[in-house]
């Protein structure tokens, strides 16, 4: 029988942190007053029931878990236009306190499902007790409207574990569609919807000033 506890301590760490480091990027741009890419980021450790469905579907014997299955550890990062990903990766990119291993992008490429996302998973180093363990983890970026349809459709994918009766599964390509194109409308007038956000905000600022 698997130590669960003492094997997803590294993972619970890994994502403590990536938080805490994912955050300070939204609030360093927040500071220096600009459009932050970055809406909102969130983290959690996959369950132990999710990790053995995975590994059972994909073949992955328990001792190969810490290689083959990436995204024990997750993390996700929300933007408001498709736009923002590119500029985001490429911050992960330049980043020195973990190593880029692999990028997937399914915003290009969107799969079968209708699911877009930009994934990236990293080697993590996590200091222990015992000294440094490695980790691997996927960071998933994703705008507002993929997120929705995501989730949605994750549920929905619990549910009906993955046989999706056939009026699901249409409804489910055509809301696709629609974040789609909902995140193409947005693109086209970022431009005024960024500039309420600031007129918003200044606003705030003062108020807090009063
Ligand atoms: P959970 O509950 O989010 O942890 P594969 O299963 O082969 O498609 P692989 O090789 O692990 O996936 O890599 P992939 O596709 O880059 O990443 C898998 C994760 O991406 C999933 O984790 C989901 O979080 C998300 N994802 C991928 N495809 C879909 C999709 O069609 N719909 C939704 N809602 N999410 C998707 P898990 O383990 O499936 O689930």
């Amino acid at each position: 029988m698997k130590d669960w506890e003492r094997f997803l301590e590294p993972y619970k760490q890994a994502v403590e942190e990536l938080k805490v480091k994912l955050r300070g990027m939204r609030s360093q741009y927040e500071q220096n007053s600009d459009h932050s890419p970055i809406e909102f980021v969130t983290g959690r450790v996959k369950p132990i029931a999710s990790i053995l469905d995975k590994a059972n579907q994909k073949g992955i014997t328990l001792d190969k878990l810490e290689t083959e299955m990436q995204d024990i550890a997750g993390l996700r990062m929300m933007c408001q236009f498709v736009d923002d990903i590119k500029p985001i990766v490429e911050l992960l990119r330049r980043r020195n306190d973990f190593e880029i291993v692999e990028e997937r992008d399914y915003i290009s490429h969107k799969k079968a499902s209708g699911y877009r996302s930009y994934h990236v998973v990293i080697k993590y180093p996590v200091q222990t007790i015992h000294g440094e363990k490695i980790i691997l983890a996927e960071i998933q970026i994703r705008t507002l409207a993929m997120n929705f349809w995501a989730t949605i459709e994750h549920s929905l994918n619990y549910k009906y574990k993955g046989q999706f009766p056939e009026d699901i599964r249409l409804r489910l390509q055509r809301a696709a569609e629609a974040a789609f194109r909902l995140d193409e409308e947005m693109s086209k007038i970022r431009g005024e919807i960024q500039e309420a956000q600031a007129f918003f905000s200044r606003k705030k600022e003062q108020q807090k000033e009063k």
